[in-house]
């Protein structure tokens, strides 16, 4: 095999991939389209600008140059608080083709995850837009060793810079194995984990679930409501299109039905990726007018269950179905997987080809059919592991194959049923939240004794906080204390982590060792006569 090659092995199922022995994905993802004659076709749309792959490739080439020229060695983090555009993909591949490491972050954080994420990586360099310079800043000044080299975009000083380098760029001679970037997931507890991913990875992804799953191909316009930070807008807005030579769309708005139904109108994409709490929001503006989705083949849902009704509601109002599967941070995209012509609504649906599922149960064994247990899967597109995180690797990564951490259940036709977390997390919106983080911001408030979150199901099926508080003796009435706290988690959390509604109780369920017993206000909800407040 030539360098920098893949080959497809069609005559083995699942389908198998093979690497030269020299591979950059930059190579495959950005440079073959210029070898296959595609330069003029377009890589990217945004409300400002097309941007062609001869375009894409040039400005690779000189962003990779630029990250070089500033001191940024091979193997060095780069870390992106980038918005949705054509910078990010920009930064990443260039980094990527110079061998430097990129870290794309999600843009909604405050300053003090920032902070610990630069800590982390120990990352060379910090890249951001400029709407993120109010939480990144404060986060460089409090890091205990400043990043080398820092690049704020969007005030134009980079451009003439650019314009200086070179428009070509020899890739790193990096191996398919070697790595190529990360990708943060939270946890339960503790601070968010680098989970390490291979150049190999972004293949296997968009070759098993984006090809031989959703059948992408060199006419596919996509458009992902998740943004490119999220390792599911990675996959669905970049490295598919790229994969296969099609187009994506890029918006940085925030991910509204208006401003969705805007942009699906004018760029008319073909494949729309969303998250379960983004169609119900839909479907309930849908009484205001409905947007003309006749461009779109497939609609894909992720990031957590999507309900058997807001498809069969989706369905009735649009006349296309929506393809729910799980993927994870870890696993790079989705595993398992409904697809075109097989939905079966309220199911994850069936293992995508290239990875393998096992339900640990009870036992200790494999769970029988209709028996929940522990989902376990194994792929090529799995993190090496997490950065600097021994212990958490080891619990997670065991023998080739990844803890996911959901409770499952298979049918006999090979179907997967979503049942809840084995741990406390929750996906809302199909973003991790961590209930000890808004318990741990609540009691910051000087009348607040102590305080449990769990999820709560709302009136669409869908996951959301709910907060159980204990108020110091004299502290003011359930309205005022509800808007106060909702103020403060408004305030100093991630925009979508605020609790829904507020219970003001005198205690707490506790085990004998004084745990909070989560499940118990999960099962019993709201002891009779206590104050609530609903915080919309
Ligand atoms: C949950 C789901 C039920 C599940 C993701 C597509 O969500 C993604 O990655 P994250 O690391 O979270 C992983 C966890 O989210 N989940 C995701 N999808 C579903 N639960 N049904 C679903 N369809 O708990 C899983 O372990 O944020 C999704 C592609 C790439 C991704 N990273």
């Amino acid at each position: 095999m030539r360098d920098n090659t893949v080959a497809i092995d069609r005559s083995r199922v699942p389908t198998a991939l093979s690497f030269a022995p020299r591979f950059n994905a930059a190579v495959p993802f950005i440079d073959r389209h210029l070898v296959d004659g595609r330069g003029d076709r377009p890589a990217i749309l945004t409300a400002r600008e097309t941007v062609t792959y001869g375009a894409l490739a040039e400005n690779v080439n000189r962003w990779g140059n630029l990250l070089l020229a500033r001191g940024i060695g091979a193997g060095e983090r780069l870390l992106m608080v980038i918005k949705d555009g054509p910078e990010f993909f920009y930064l990443f591949w260039g980094a990527v083709k110079a061998g430097i490491i990129p870290v794309p972050v999600n843009t909604l954080f405050r300053g003090d995850t920032y902070a610990y994420m630069i800590e982390d990586s120990g990352c060379a360099a910090v890249a951001y837009s400029p709407e993120f310079s109010g939480e990144v800043e404060p986060a460089l000044s409090a890091v205990l060793e400043r990043p080398r080299v820092v690049l704020a975009l969007g005030d134009g000083s980079l451009r003439p810079q650019l314009a200086a380098m070179p428009h070509r760029l020899a890739p790193a001679a990096t191996r398919a194995e070697d790595d190529c970037f990360w990708l943060y997931s939270s946890g339960s507890t503790g601070a968010p984990k680098g989970a390490v991913h291979r150049h190999r990875d972004l293949v296997v992804t968009s070759q098993h679930y984006g090809v031989d799953t959703l059948g992408l191909r060199s006419d596919d316009i996509c458009f992902s409501e998740a943004k490119l930070f999220f390792a599911y807008g990675l996959g669905n807005a970049m490295s598919f299109p790229l994969w296969v030579g099609g187009t994506a769309v890029l918006s940085d708005a925030r991910p509204e039905p208006e401003i969705t139904a805007a942009l699906i109108e004018r760029f008319r994409p073909t494949l729309y990726f969303g998250v379960p709490t983004l169609y119900a929001a839909h479907l309930r503006s849908f009484a205001r007018g409905r947007p003309d989705f006749s461009s779109v083949r497939y609609c894909v849902s992720a990031g957590e269950a999507l309900p058997a009704e807001i498809l069969r509601r989706w369905q009735e109002v649009t006349g296309k179905t929506i393809l729910d599967g799980i993927g994870s941070t870890e696993a790079l995209h989705i595993f398992i997987s409904n697809r075109p012509g097989d939905v079966k609504p309220g199911s994850s649906g069936r293992v995508v080809p290239g990875y393998r599922a096992w339900i640990l149960g009870e036992n200790g064994g494999e769970a029988a059919n209709g028996t929940n247990g522990r989902l376990f899967i194994s792929g090529a597109s799995t993190a090496r592991c997490y950065w600097n995180q021994p212990e958490r690797s080891a619990a997670t990564m065991v023998n080739g194959w990844l803890d996911t951490g959901d409770t499952y259940h298979r049918d006999a036709y090979g179907y997967y049923y979503y049942c809840g977390r084995s741990d406390d997390m929750l996906k809302v919106g199909g973003i991790w939240c961590s209930p000890f983080e808004i318990e741990a911001k609540l009691v910051e408030h000087p009348q607040v004794v102590e305080a449990a979150v769990v999820g709560r199901t709302d009136g669409d099926g869908l996951v959301k906080p709910e907060a159980f508080v204990v108020l110091r003796e004299g502290a003011a009435g359930a309205d005022a204390m509800a808007s106060e706290l909702l103020a403060l988690c408004r305030r100093e959390l991630a925009p979508y982590k605020y609790p829904r509604w507020f219970n003001f109780v005198p205690e707490l369920p506790k085990t004998a060792t004084g745990k909070i017993q989560r499940f118990r206000l999960r099962e019993i909800g709201l002891p009779t006569g206590e104050a609530r407040a609903a915080a919309e």
